[in-house]
């Protein structure tokens, strides 16, 4: 076995959390190492159900994701989140919850102009439009990581480089 961790990848909608998780994960697996990838399809329409977006829920979201990803990471998993995770307190306080060093803060950084460009669901339309209220970069804050250990430019590089870019700092670190 080897030691775990928490890969937590935080940045605004559409800006490419979950693909990038989602191949960092392919990656290790291909390397041999266990892991296991948290975000909104298994957390948000589970555990999270009975949460929203209002800031007391997105902080309960976060929360609940930090204990759980903590508990992977204490049996030895690479765990991955890919949440929005907005409010710098909750990410602090989930960095907080980890033995030293076993956080890994990834912000996946896109200008709003990229994501509302990309906008995979529509989303943003519709929060321009008010339909969605609180919408995150529109209308509800991204507080932007201050001491990230990883920041990816997804403006500039494709998927691939970027993951290939996580993997790198995770041999570097010793994690593989
Ligand atoms: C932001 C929202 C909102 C609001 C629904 N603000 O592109 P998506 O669809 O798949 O990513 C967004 C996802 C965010 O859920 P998280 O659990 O990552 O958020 S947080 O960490 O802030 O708790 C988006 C969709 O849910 N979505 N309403 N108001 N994103």
């Amino acid at each position: 076995g080897h030691k775990g961790c928490v890969l937590w990848f935080t940045g605004l909608s559409g800006a490419g959390k979950s693909t990038i998780a989602n191949t960092v994960d392919h990656k290790l697996h291909a390397l041999g190492k266990h892991t296991y990838l948290l975000d909104g399809d298994n957390i948000r329409h589970g555990l999270n159900k009975n949460l929203g977006f209002s800031a007391e829920d997105r902080a309960e979201n976060i929360r609940r994701i930090g204990e759980v990803a903590k508990l992977f990471a204490d049996c030895g998993v690479i765990t991955l989140t890919a949440f929005i995770s907005p409010y710098r307190v909750d990410r602090d306080n989930v960095r907080a919850l980890l033995p030293e060093g076993e956080f890994v803060e990834i912000y996946v950084k896109a200008s709003l102009e990229t994501c509302e460009d990309r906008d995979p669901k529509g989303l943003y339309k519709k929060a321009r439009a008010g339909e969605i209220k609180g919408f995150t970069g529109i209308d509800d804050p991204y507080e932007e990581p201050e001491n990230a250990e990883l920041i990816l430019d997804s403006d500039g590089k494709g998927i691939d480089e970027l993951a290939d870019e996580v993997v790198a700092h995770l041999n570097q670190k010793g994690f593989l």
